[in-house]
C-alpha cells in the first residue's frame, strides 16, 4: 500500500495577519488573539518542518482575513494541484493568490471554473481513494469538477456528505494512515467510513478530529487528552499544538497547511 497520503517532502503555510479578528465563524466566541495565534502558528510550522520536510512559509494577506486557512485553497497530489473556487464569498480570490506558488513546483495545475464551488477542506484523500462532503461550501457542480481534473491522473473520487452545521467533511475527521481514519462518531454513523479502520474521537471531544497525518507524526489539537491516549494507544506519535485561537474562527490542524510531494523538476 502506497503511503502518499502521508508522506509528503513539502508544505505551505501563511502568516495569519492582523485581519484575522473578521475571520468567518459560525457562532462568536470572541476575536482571535493574534499574538497567542502567531504562536501556535510558529509551533505548528515548526512541527511540520521536525519531520524533515520543506516549508514555504508564505506572508500575511491583510485583503483575506482567512487566509491563514491555506488548505482551502487547493488540492495538491503527486501529479498535480487543483486550485478551488470557495464557496465562502469572501474567500473566493484566496485560490488565486496561492495558485501561482502551485505553479512553480507542478507542472500541471487545473483550476475549478464557474459555476461549481469546492473546498478543500472537504477533500479526505486516503490511500485508495478521494473523499469529497458537499457541504455548505462544496456543491455538487465542484465535485464534478473535481473529479473530472483527477481521473486522468488515476484517482477514484467519492462524494460523501459533510454533516448539516459542520464546517467541513474533514472538520469532522482526518486520515491517520492510508486504511485508518480518526472520526467523530456522528460523522463515522453516516457510513461513510465503511471498508476503513476508524478510530472515534471520545465523547466531549469531537474537535479533536480535524488532525492532520505528516510524515511519522500526527498533528493534534492541543486538550483532548482521552482522544491523544487513544491515538497514542493505537502506536501514532502525537504532537499537539495549541489551538485556541483558529477554533474561534472553526479551523485546525489540517486548514494551516498545504502538504504534497510535487514531482521533481
Ligand atoms: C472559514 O469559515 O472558512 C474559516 N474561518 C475556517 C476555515 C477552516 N478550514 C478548514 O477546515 N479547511
Amino acid at each position: 500500500m502506497s503511503d502518499r497520503s502521508i508522506r509528503f517532502t513539502h508544505a505551505i503555510t501563511r502568516v495569519p495577519g492582523q485581519s484575522i479578528v473578521a475571520g468567518l465563524r459560525a457562532m462568536d466566541i470572541g476575536a482571535p488573539d493574534l499574538a497567542l495565534m502567531l504562536r501556535h502558528h510558529a509551533d505548528y510550522v515548526a512541527a511540520l518542518k521536525s519531520t524533515g520536510a520543506s516549508v514555504i512559509e508564505l506572508p500575511p494577506l491583510e485583503a483575506f482575513p482567512d487566509a491563514v486557512f491555506v488548505e482551502d485553497t487547493a488540492l495538491c497530489l503527486p501529479e498535480g494541484a487543483v486550485i478551488m473556487r470557495p464557496g465562502a464569498k469572501s474567500r473566493l480570490g484566496e485560490a488565486a493568490e496561492m495558485a501561482p506558488h502551485l505553479a512553480a513546483l507542478y507542472r500541471e495545475v487545473v483550476w475549478i471554473t464557474a459555476p461549481g464551488f469546492i473546498e478543500a477542506g472537504d477533500i479526505l484523500t486516503t490511500g485508495r481513494e478521494i473523499l469529497v462532503g458537499r457541504s455548505a461550501r462544496t456543491d455538487a457542480a465542484g465535485i464534478a469538477e473535481l473529479a473530472a481534473a483527477v481521473t486522468h491522473w488515476g484517482y477514484a473520487v467519492r462524494e460523501v456528505l459533510t454533516p448539516p452545521g459542520v464546517l467541513h467533511f474533514k472538520t469532522d475527521c482526518s486520515l491517520l494512515d492510508p486504511e485508518t481514519v480518526l472520526a467523530t462518531p456522528r460523522l463515522d454513523a453516516s457510513g461513510c467510513f465503511a471498508g476503513y479502520r476508524v478510530i472515534h474521537t471520545a465523547d466531549g471531544e469531537e474537535a479533536a478530529a480535524n488532525a492532520i497525518r505528516f510524515n511519522d507524526l500526527v498533528l493534534m489539537a492541543a486538550g483532548f487528552p482521552r482522544t491523544s491516549e487513544r491515538l497514542a494507544a493505537a502506536g501514532y506519535r502525537i504532537q499537539e499544538i495549541g489551538n485556541s485561537e483558529c477554533a474561534r474562527l472553526d479551523g485546525g490542524m489540517s486548514c494551516l497547511s498545504l502538504r504534497f510531494s510535487p514531482p521533481p523538476s
